[in-house]
């Protein structure tokens, strides 16, 4: 079997709003809170373990993180709820993230990561969750759900997981490292958004 990945590769981070060149392109928000595997599903669609950093340690990844797929971009941002960064940098983050979701025209959808294991644990969406799918809506930016590492679940957790979503969203994508049909369904939606 053919494995259906899409082309990205790095192009840029940048650390302010005003520092993003005015691209003549579309882009997708990868969004998330720390640790949800928004970093690894880069690396996953591009089949390329070293093209996005993925730690252990969540909070590495810089604010605006570009990856070009043909003419568009992926923008990868680092995941909120991560506890370990200074103060002045959450407040510059404050103050950037809002004007990239406001202002940036190029910005046409959103997957918002959600780790599976930990949504099944608690049996409920982390508020900064529901924060962010609010602003979203508010927003009227369209976007899809990925329930990430999947395969930490066993299968009857995985339906009980994918009830409780189907009940409150028209669609998300479940995903994991270790199933690669998961990896291409995601990639085959990407590759017809942009
Ligand atoms: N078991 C399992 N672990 C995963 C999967 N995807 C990601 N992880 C692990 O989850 C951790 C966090 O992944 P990242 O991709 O760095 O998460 P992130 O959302 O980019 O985190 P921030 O950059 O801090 O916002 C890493 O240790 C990954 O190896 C998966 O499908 N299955
Ligand atoms: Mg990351």
């Amino acid at each position: 079997m053919d494995r259906h990945t899409i082309n990205l590769e790095f192009f840029a981070s940048y650390e302010l709003f005003e520092q993003i060149p005015s691209l003549n392109c579309e882009e997708i928000a990868f969004v998330g809170a720390s640790n949800s595997g928004k970093s690894s599903a880069i690396n996953l669609l591009a089949n390329n373990k070293k093209l996005s950093y993925t730690s252990k340690k969540p909070g590495k990844t810089k604010l605006f993180n570009y990856f070009k797929k043909d003419n568009n971009f992926i923008v990868d941002f680092p995941g909120y709820g991560f506890a370990n960064i200074s103060k002045s940098q959450i407040k510059l983050w404050q103050r950037e993230l809002p004007r990239y979701f406001e202002e940036r025209e190029n910005l046409k959808y959103a997957f918002l990561f959600i780790d599976s294991n930990s949504f099944y644990k608690s049996k409920k969406i982390k508020e900064t969750d529901i924060q962010m799918i609010e602003y979203l809506n508010k927003l009227n930016l369209p976007f899809h759900i990925v329930l990430t590492k999947i395969d930490k679940l066993k299968n009857g957790q995985i339906i009980e997981v994918s009830k409780s979503f189907e009940e409150n969203f028209q669609s998300f994508y479940l995903l994991s490292n270790k199933d690669i049909g998961l990896v291409m369904t995601l990639a085959k939606k990407i590759d017809k958004l942009i």
